[in-house]
């Protein structure tokens, strides 16, 4: 369910600094693909787990390997967000325990891809864009769809496991913000 135009731009705004401090403690960085390169998208996280990524593969995880501690708190306006956004969207009582952060640069892309890793498969995703429009790819054969800074995306159900991506930004795109909201159904405190 696409929640146009949910938040207003102060609210935008907000986010956006709250993002920034989440940064200042674990950065933006770009994990390694399996071919050598570096993914084009920037990746942080906040909440009690974060989507990490290295040579043995894709985890959620409760430190951030970057600095060796714990992912910073996600801010309680953020959870109560993702839960009220969940619950418009008909799913009660979402209780994110991820927040992943992603930054596109100009050129940047996230090509199609399945979100296999939550093991909660009845919480949905949330999805918020910030700062600059995107094409979201949706389907085997996608569908282009325009997220607009603002927007809020909801997946569950029947959709929480379509194919998806973001189409390559322009070179002179400015820089776009997404949070994901998620329910790993991991736990923040089991050994590894
Ligand atoms: C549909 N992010 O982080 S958000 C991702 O804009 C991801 O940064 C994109 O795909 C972005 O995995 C798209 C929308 C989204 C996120 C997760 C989903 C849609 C989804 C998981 C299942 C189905
Ligand atoms: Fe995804």
């Amino acid at each position: 369910m696409l929640l146009a135009g949910r938040l207003a731009p102060p609210s935008q705004r907000a986010i956006r600094a709250r993002i920034d401090a989440i940064a200042g403690a674990s950065p933006f960085r770009r994990y390694p693909t399996r071919r050598g390169g570096a993914m084009s998208v920037a990746m942080t996280n906040c909440g009690p787990l974060g989507w990490v990524s290295d040579r043995s593969g894709y985890r959620y995880d409760p430190v951030d390997p970057l600095t060796g501690t714990a992912w910073p708190p996600m801010p309680d306006a953020f959870a109560r967000l993702a839960r009220d956004c969940a619950a418009e969207a008909g799913y009660a009582s979402f209780e994110p325990d991820c927040c992943l952060i992603n930054r596109y640069e100009p050129g940047s892309a996230l090509s199609p891809h399945r979100d296999l890793d939550e093991r909660d498969a009845d919480a949905p995703i949330v999805s918020i864009s910030l700062d600059a429009p995107a094409t979201f790819l949706w389907g085997d054969t996608p569908s282009r769809i325009g997220l607009a800074p603002g927007d809020v995306v909801v997946f569950g159900g029947a959709s929480r496991f379509v194919r998806h991506g973001i189409a390559r930004l322009g070179k002179h795109a400015p820089v776009r913000l997404n949070l994901t909201f998620r329910r790993t159904g991991r736990s923040a405190r089991s050994a590894p």
